[in-house]
């Protein structure tokens, strides 16, 4: 059962409802301003995790990475730690060339780069592990602060194409990392948009990218971009904190908060926020603010629905992007569901 269900069931349950004097029904109105249950957080770290990891061509003849054969998807599946938490990788490259795992912001040697200047990639049909270590914050010897692995990270290919994984990157090699501090709150749903080239998540262009959540749903978006050019994120209706987690931690937390960040190739941000705050629900854009890169299809849409399932406004057949959508191109409009939504 999932938070959101279970939130519900206590109101409609008594003690919640007839202390607070709402129902069930009142979830969905706008005046819902915040979730009703204190959140999840996350725990300490210093668990050693195993997985198994594919790289393969897909269907379309792009590339992606999996947990499993047969089963990849762009982006990569979303590999989540805390702080003190050691994986160990074992990467199978499944296709024809030369391929590799690369990561960003965890603790890793030089034998583990997934990267051709130290042999630390995989030939086709090969194995290799790769494993990567994360710690918690603290004082060095010498009194000065060290940062602690936590952060919205990724990983990607870094042989495919050239020596710096241009292709592999460009054909979808590239997936999400979260590193969350002992008392991270933990959202409800979790969801990976990549800013790659022109377009989002590979998604052929005007093909617009959807996620579908609840109102009072916990979300969480990992922001990654990559390829040749600037972008600019920005969510409808919706704003976040510009910081480590995307929350602010209190009254006086000084970071900015905002409703559009800058990014470019290899930035990577997350941020938090309960869907339909103040707002209520609706198909609520999300889109590159560029004004010619959202014209030429880049923009999906959170479908934001009241408890009862239905979304105000919302007429399916409209594409984000702007342009009608031709009927052959139907099925792939769907939401993203399981390649970049991770449901907690
Ligand atoms: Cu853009």
């Amino acid at each position: 059962m999932d938070r959101r269900t279970f939130s519900r069931r206590m109101l409609v349950g008594g003690a919640a409802a007839a202390a607070t004097g709402v129902t069930s029904l009142s979830l969905g109105a706008v005046e819902a301003s915040s979730a009703e249950n204190p959140p999840r957080t996350a725990p300490a770290g210093g668990v050693v995790r195993r997985l198994k990891m594919y790289a393969e061509k897909l269907p379309n003849g792009q590339l992606g990475y999996g947990f499993e054969k047969g089963k990849a998807s762009i982006p990569g599946p979303l590999i989540e730690l805390n702080e003190g938490d050691t994986v160990h990788i074992e990467f199978e490259n499944l296709t024809d060339v030369d391929a590799s795992l690369h990561v960003h912001g965890v603790d890793y040697d030089i034998a583990n780069d997934g990267t051709r200047m130290n042999k630390s990639h995989v030939e086709p049909g090969g194995t290799r592990t790769y494993t990567w270590r994360t710690h918690a914050p603290g004082r060095r010897k010498d009194g000065t602060w060290e940062p602690g692995s936590a952060g919205y990270w990724h990983y990607h290919d870094h042989v495919v194409g050239t020596d710096h994984g241009t292709g592999g990157i460009r054909k979808g090699l590239y997936g999400p990392v979260i590193v969350r501090r002992k008392g991270d709150i933990l959202p409800d749903k979790t969801f990976t948009i990549v800013f790659n080239d022109m377009t989002i998540n590979n998604k052929p262009e005007h093909n617009s990218t959807n996620f579908e959540a609840t109102v009072g749903d916990r979300l969480e978006v990992v922001m990654i971009t990559h390829g040749e050019y600037y972008h600019t994120f920005h969510i409808h209706g919706h704003r976040w904190a510009d910081n480590r987690t995307g929350i602010l931690t209190g009254p006086d937390d000084p970071s900015r908060v905002i409703d559009n960040k800058i990014c470019g190739p290899a930035d990577s941000f997350g941020l938090q926020f309960i869907a339909g705050e103040r707002v209520g629900a609706g198909a609520w854009m999300y889109h590159c603010h560029v004004q010619s890169h959202s014209d030429m299809g880049m923009a999906g849409l959170l479908l934001i629905k009241k408890p009862d399932g239905t979304i105000p406004g919302y007429e399916p057949h409209h594409v984000a992007g702007g342009a009608e959508k031709k009927s052959a191109e139907g099925e792939d409009k769907d939401t993203d569901k399981g390649t970049a939504e991770h449901q907690h």
